[in-house]
């Protein structure tokens, strides 16, 4: 509301550019604010691999002020910007590479970014910079004629109005101990009318005009029965905005963790010419500009400019500041069955069973919070799991998994351990009196661990070592709920702004840190309790900039209907753009009883997504998939055996992203830059860059409208292999039993010939490449290998990682990278090259070694389908198929 009474027009700020200093690190000068005279530092650096970071703090604060520690994996490196000209009242900065110039203007201050003379953002353009300075409370203060004024009645009225000191919110109170401490800044992006990112909203894919309504929100927040198209935030933020015009991606990664508001307005302007360039005069073209004004309740301004170009460059600049997705487990990409509640162990092993006689494989069955005695987390109801380690023995005998709930609030009760333990140590959040912050959650009365303190997440961890988490095995793995953190009958359900933190830190300051806090420790507890062997497998419902790597995250509590899945798509795109790429939205809707025909188009599209996890609430019916007619579960059946059958595709993509920051899941736009039809959809998207998945999302839809992008593309139905007509727009009619799904040209993609009961169970089972060829008649594409489980990959280099070719009628399979060595017996048993023109005569298969064998094969006239078959090469080798 304070910050909103400032309207765009001529900034009060000037910079003092006699205060300039230069360093190899950066180059700092102040600002001053013309009416309240309160100075301010700035800093920019330029770092390394086209990233521009902008900070702005108080000269001299009362104390500090909060900045955001654990997010940026290291000090970034940074690289020295030269002072390349000089007038009055400009600063003109380069690059050492010379591509990028920085221009800052005293007099209304304002900093403009080119790229090779383009600009492509400004800042304070719009004169919005806003920065409230630590003040003493109207009570400490000397009475002067300003402060007099202050306290005069109108005055204070007005500053309880603006909540200056404290604020109510319905029966709370909101004390601000420090006053007021807000931030914020306008970006103009030129030339840009597509925006994403800031996840978390139940909104669509592109960012939308605020200017008359709700600003999009970054405040994570327990909001069960959430609205679709709503800008309110929702379990986790991540404050990354990317903007993309044909032959640009940028993005700003607003580094604040407080509550956060994000304006957005897009407009045309003139174009912006050279001055005195014969194009000045010469007339004006409209050109798209989007004004992005960021305001933040407390903290500092810390800004970084990713200048891409691509949009792939911006991924990998946010992913070398906060790090790339963590590899999962295999096991995790397969299917998860969970339930609020699986009620004991009679229905875990019941249920497990289930799909074995039913014939669907899955990984891991889940266990809420009904499983513990009485909502205390690692412990168990001993009524309904007596032996929880025999029951686990039982799962892993089947090859499969369990994962337990484990929520950070903590039951207020002195014979609980884990409570008197926390209590004697001080390790719970404190209330702004001092005492331990008490909330009611689940367990009722409880206490919030303090996971900001680092000896807190190190206490955490260790409890999850097997000797403490008693019941526990090496087979189960765990899920973070409740961690925004979700506090019953509290102010928005979550914690009061004024509670204190480790350091002091109030609450309002690490608000948006704290379901990543929990979730970095309860990974790190997970790996320490294996010595450091093992990958983690952490489910997180809050998340922030980062959380990717510590594991997975979901879209929360959901509803069982046709708009909740629809929704999905670009709420997930937005997550994985967000650097987040093991992603998911809860299929069949978490919230009351789809409808079969909606669970069967969530399986389906949730078969080809991330993240994989049935779940349904308690009061919702009885959900596993063959609980809805031999019909339906048959088409559910085949879903989930696609997917298992795709997962060599899948994990090597978790791989591209573990280490080159793809993402897994993809806006259409980031494979298509320059095809600005591509730039909002949201009903279809890419699984890497080969598959195009069009989710069915209608009810008793009989057709769906499909956009092929790419006018030199050609594209092929994924299962029956038929080339499609010209990309464009198609109507493709579908029934129930599949969604539409295709494979672009150029592409190879991997599977296993069949699936199993489970990853595990599949280990052996043989491969296949399905080779789709371009216009050239070529194809690549890759497969990640390694045990599936541990950091082998890492620490000994044990995986495989190949590239297999398609050139003038020859495939071949090629070493990727020689570091890695990882054996395997498996072997390619078949493949299908979709698109050969014509009926071959004869082919061979050579290895390595000179060993040359014909090769079977049938070719099918309709469809231009090859398949080669009984091929028996090994994955861990160099072979050549020739084709004559
Ligand atoms: O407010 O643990 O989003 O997946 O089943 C309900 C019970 C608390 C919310 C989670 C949901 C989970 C449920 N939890």
């Amino acid at each position: 509301r304070r910050q909103k009474l400032l309207h765009p027009g001529k900034s009060l700020y000037r910079a003092l550019l006699d205060s300039v200093t230069l360093s190899d690190e950066n180059v700092k000068f102040q600002i001053i604010h013309e009416k309240n005279k309160i100075l301010l530092q700035v800093e920019i650096c330029e770092i390394e691999g086209n990233i521009f970071r902008l900070k702005i703090d108080e000269a001299s604060p009362l104390r500090a002020r909060y900045k955001v520690p654990d997010v940026l994996i290291k000090e970034p490196t940074t690289k020295r910007l030269f002072l390349s000209q000089k007038e009055a009242g400009i600063l003109t900065l380069s690059s050492v590479s010379a591509d990028y110039k920085l221009q800052v203007t005293a007099n209304p201050f304002q900093v403009e970014l080119q790229s090779k003379g383009e600009t492509v953002l400004s800042m304070n353009s719009n004169g919005l910079l806003y920065f409230e300075h630590l003040q003493p409370p109207p009570s400490d203060r000397k009475p002067t004629a300003e402060n007099e004024e202050a306290a005069s009645d109108s005055s204070k009225e007005k500053q309880e109005d603006l909540g200056f000191w404290q604020e109510k919110f319905g029966s709370f109170l909101d004390i601000k101990a420090h006053g007021p401490t807000s931030v914020g800044m306008d970006f103009s992006l030129h030339g840009f009318d597509h925006v994403y990112g800031i996840p978390q909203h139940t909104e669509a894919l592109l960012l939308q005009n605020t200017s008359d309504g709700d600003a999009y929100r970054l405040y994570n927040l327990d909001v069960f029965g959430h609205k679709i198209h709503d800008k309110i935030g929702i379990y986790g933020s991540v404050p990354l905005l990317l903007a993309h015009k044909p032959n640009r991606t940028s993005g700003i990664f607003w580094l604040n963790s407080s509550e956060t508001l994000v304006d957005i307005s897009t407009r045309a302007v003139a174009e912006h010419m050279p001055f005195g360039s014969a194009a000045e005069t010469a007339k004006q073209r409209a050109v798209p500009l989007t004004d992005v004004r960021w305001m933040s309740e407390s903290g500092i301004i810390d800004v970084f400019l990713l200048m891409g170009p691509t949009a792939f460059d911006t991924f990998k600049q946010f992913a070398q500041l906060t790090g790339t997705q963590a590899l999962p487990p295999l096991f995790s990409l397969g299917y998860h069955q969970c339930r609020w509640n699986y009620e004991d162990d009679q229905d875990v092993k019941a249920v497990d069973a289930g799909f074995d006689e039913h014939d669907i494989p899955y990984d891991v069955i889940w266990l809420d919070i009904e499983h513990t005695d009485g909502k205390r987390y690692f412990t168990w109801d001993k009524k309904k799991f007596p032996n929880p380690r025999k029951m686990q023995e039982h799962l892993r005998k089947k090859k499969r998994k369990l994962v337990v709930i484990v929520d950070p609030h903590i039951k207020v009760d002195p014979m609980y351990t884990l409570y008197s333990q926390a209590k004697d140590k001080g390790y719970f959040v404190k209330d702004r009196n001092g005492k331990d912050y008490e909330g009611i959650c689940w367990p009722g009365s409880s206490c919030y661990l303090d996971f900001t303190n680092p000896e807190v997440r190190k206490w955490y961890a260790d409890q999850f070592d097997f000797k403490t988490y008693k019941g526990s095995t090496n087979i189960l793995f765990v899920w973070n709920d409740m961690n925004e953190p979700s506090v019953f009958k509290g102010a928005e359900l979550t914690m009061q702004k004024d509670a204190v933190h480790y350091n002091n830190w109030e609450h309002r300051e690490v608000h948006n840190l704290y379901g990543f806090y929990q979730q970095m420790a309860t990974a790190e507890g997970l790996i320490r309790r294996s010595s450091g062997k093992e990958r983690p497998f952490v489910l997180t419902r809050s998340f922030f900039a980062g959380s990717q790597k510590y594991g997975a995250v979901w879209t929360g509590d959901n509803t069982a209907e046709w708009g909740y899945l629809k929704i999905s798509i670009p709420m997930l795109l937005t997550i994985s753009m967000a650097g987040i790429s093991f992603c998911g939205a809860d299929v069949g809707g978490f919230i009351g009883d789809p409808e079969p025909e909606l669970l069967v188009r969530w399986y389906q599209a949730g078969a080809y997504q991330p993240f994989f996890r049935g779940h349904s609430n308690m009061e919702s019916k009885r959900r596993e998939p063959w609980l809805f007619g031999e019909k339906n579960t048959q088409i559910i059946r085949e879903a989930i055996r696609e997917r298992y059958v795709l997962l060599p595709y899948l994990y090597t993509l978790f791989y591209r992203a573990h280490t080159a920051a793809e993402p897994v899941m993809r806006p259409l736009w980031i494979e298509f830059p320059g095809k600005i039809e591509t730039f909002g959809v949201e009903n279809e998207y890419m699984l890497g860059n080969a598959l195009l998945v069009h989710p069915v999302m209608e009810k008793e839809a009989k057709a769906v409208s499909v956009l092929l992008p790419g006018s030199e593309e050609i594209w092929y139905d994924f299962r029956k292999f038929k080339r499609m007509e010209d990309p464009g727009t198609l109507k493709i009619p579908v029934t129930l039993e599949n969604i539409p799904v295709f494979q672009r040209g150029g592409t190879v993609i991997p599977l296993k010939t069949t699936a199993g009961k489970s990853t595990e169970w599949m280990m052996d089972i043989s491969y296949e490449l399905h080779v789709a060829l371009d216009i050239e008649a070529c194809a690549t594409g890759e497969l990640y290998l390694d045990d599936g489980h541990s950091f082998q990959y890492l620490h000994k280099k044990q995986f495989l990682y190949r590239k297999f070719t398609f050139h003038k009628n020859i495939l071949s399979s090629s070493c990727t990278d020689e570091s890695g060595q990882y054996h395997t017996t498996c072997v390619v048993e078949r493949v299908v090259v979709l698109g050969f023109g014509q009926q071959p005569t004869f082919a061979t298969a050579c290895s390595k070694d000179g060993k040359v064998k014909e090769v079977v094969f049938t070719y099918d006239m309709k469809t231009c389908a090859l398949t080669l078959e009984n091929l028996a090469l090994s994955v861990d080798a160099d072979w050549e198929i020739c084709i004559n």
